[in-house]
């Protein structure tokens, strides 16, 4: 039997919407009630309670301190409100991130003793509670900005993301929602120095489509070319070493980043095309990072990834800064141990079991520290529970952060060609227009294409040239037997719909399309030919098989007299 101890469901869920808000108001937060605070409590943790004299105004805070928006589940002794239970939790964490401790009553020396900095700095450095809402469980805490070190992002995540997380004696769960940066601290960072607008600068103004070279472990440094070569020829922008693949003795760093780039340089000379090898710099020791880093830039190449969880934001932010010129891609492998948190039902009641952080959180902090284009999940994908974190994180790569550049959402995880015209369309919250500002990444979803890599990757660049010239699906598949294969194979539905708009006089395509993508699309040989359905079936056979059992109409017309 399920039983869920010491846990308080607070019964509302405040999603914010996807954009730039007031999150503040948004949360529904107040300024709580001092009434609420009995005696016990002021003395013990006064400091962190706003002065009820001065009128509280968000504004000030927004631009001096840093604003943690926590969901909290706090800690209830017998005889406590729940009220009073978020309150004093609350509070509780304002005095461990700033001035205070357990007992915050600290008498490490005595008003007398200490200097006037200190007294002056004790004052200045208390975080405030300047918000609760008691319907969602949310607490708006803010850190004043002086007790951060400017451009130090590990200093920040020691506070952001620190020692409350595992504070019990305050709460059992706590998760950070949301963060506000003022704008002074967010320009101490050195940010994105290409972000969205330098790739599209290097790859053209429409949606970026790669490949992540599968399997994740086994080929050789030749074969890892191989697929690489047939990935970019295909047309694909992006090829990517997979998370995990460094620099095993299977397939060495130096080596496949010689011959990756080699065929990257080669087919750039013969395509005119831009490209992006994306080699994973991975390593625990920083100067290896380095190093590695000069070789791809030696070699020509122009990105450079970093795991970002698995190396930390020391890494990222050394790197950003050795490199300014090159474009730093984040992987966010390890996320889900911080940013999921099991859904569980409750005598049929789903029930928040809010702790951690969220992955919200975790793209601002990839964007000040410097990523340029970033993991942010995928609406349709293997990875993500709802298509709305997706977006969250979409809008946190574009919020306005200072003079911080805005970070490339990239949707990776279990796509495929079919999905992307739902990925385009879902990516943009605000209309049908698909959003093309994006980066779609298919492993499985190229690797595993009938046709293999070179096929798979034509059917991805099919996709995205559709939607950038607004053509149908159906369209499509009529007209590129790599999208047909690809329905057919991973979007039965669709395909059996295809198969029944067909008639005698229509006109498809049942050939592969070999030719090397060129820049812009516009290839020197013609086309594989459109022919009718009747020659079609003759060319692939189980074209014959679809058509007898799902537009059985028109196999009589054609097939059976
Ligand atoms: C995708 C991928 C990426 C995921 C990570 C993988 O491969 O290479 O690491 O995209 O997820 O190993 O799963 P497939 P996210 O295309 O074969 O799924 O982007 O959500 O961080
Ligand atoms: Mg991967």
């Amino acid at each position: 039997m399920l039983e869920v101890k010491n846990w308080e469901f607070f019964p509302e869920r405040i999603t914010l919407p996807i954009i730039d808000c007031n999150r503040y108001e948004y949360y529904g937060f107040k300024v709580p009630d001092p009434a609420l605070i009995d005696e016990q409590m002021r003395k013990r943790l006064g400091p962190y309670l706003l002065d009820p004299e001065t009128s509280f105004d968000f504004n000030y805070y927004r631009q001096n301190y840093i604003i943690m928006y926590l969901s909290i589940s706090p800690k209830l002794r017998e005889g406590w409100t729940l009220r009073y239970g978020l309150y004093r939790a609350a509070l509780e964490i304002a005095a461990e991130e700033s001035t205070g401790t357990w007992d915050p009553d600290l008498k490490t020396l005595l008003p007398e003793e200490m200097d006037e900095n200190s007294k002056r700095n004790m004052k200045k450095l208390e975080a405030k509670i300047i918000g609760l809402n008691f319907f969602s469980g949310m607490a708006a805490i803010a850190l004043p900005v002086e007790g951060f070190e400017p451009g130090n992002i590990p200093q920040l995540l020691s506070v952001i993301m620190g020692n409350y997380t595992g504070m019990t004696s305050a709460a059992w769960g706590v998760r950070l929602e949301d963060v506000d940066f003022p704008d002074k601290y967010a320009n101490s960072f050195i940010g994105p120095t290409l972000g969205n607008v330098g790739i599209k600068e290097i790859l053209g103004n429409y949606m970026t489509v790669g490949t992540i070279v599968k399997p994740k472990t086994g080929l050789s440094e030749e074969d890892w070319a191989k697929a690489a070569r047939r990935s970019f020829e295909g047309g694909l922008d992006v090829v990517k070493d997979d998370e995990n693949l460094t620099s095993q003795d299977y397939c060495t760093f130096e080596k496949r980043a010689q011959l990756v780039l080699n065929e990257c340089h080669r087919i750039t000379n013969l395509t005119g095309r831009n490209l992006i090898y994306v080699a994973n710099i991975t390593h625990g020791d920083m100067d290896e990072m380095i190093k590695r880093g000069e070789l791809i830039r030696s070699l020509g190449g122009n990105c450079l990834m970093i795991d970002i969880l698995a190396t930390g934001m020391v890494g990222v932010q050394t790197i950003r800064k050795k490199f300014p010129h090159m474009i730093l891609h984040g992987h966010r492998a390890g996320h889900g141990a911080q940013t999921i948190f099991p859904e569980i039902i409750v005598d049929g009641q789903p029930m928040d079991l809010r702790h951690g952080v969220s992955m919200k959180v975790w793209t601002l902090i990839a964007r000040l520290g410097g990523i340029d284009q970033f993991h942010i999940g995928a609406p349709l994908g293997k990875m993500e529970a709802s298509s709305h974190t997706v977006l969250e994180n979409m809008e946190a790569c574009v919020r306005p952060l200072g003079k911080i550049k805005t970070m490339r959402p990239i949707c990776s995880g279990g796509l495929k060609a079919t999905v992307l015209w739902d990925v385009a369309r879902v990516m943009n919250p605000n209309s049908d227009v698909p959003n093309q500002d994006i980066i779609c990444q298919a492993g499985g979803g190229t690797h595993s294409h009938p046709l293999g890599t070179f096929g798979g990757a034509k059917s991805m660049v099919q996709a995205r040239d559709a939607i950038l010239k607004g053509k149908s699906i159906f369209e499509t598949i009529s007209s590129h037997f790599e999208s047909l294969l690809a329905f057919r194979r991973w979007d039965r539905a669709k395909y059996t719909e295809w198969i029944k708009t067909l008639t005698e006089e229509s006109k498809i395509v049942v050939e592969p399309d070999m030719r090397v993508y060129m820049k812009n699309g516009e290839y020197s040989e013609p086309e594989p030919p459109h022919l009718s359905i009747k020659d079609a079936i003759e060319k692939f056979h189980a074209l014959a098989a679809d058509i007898r059992k799902w537009n059985p109409e028109l196999a009589e017309k054609i097939m059976d007299n």
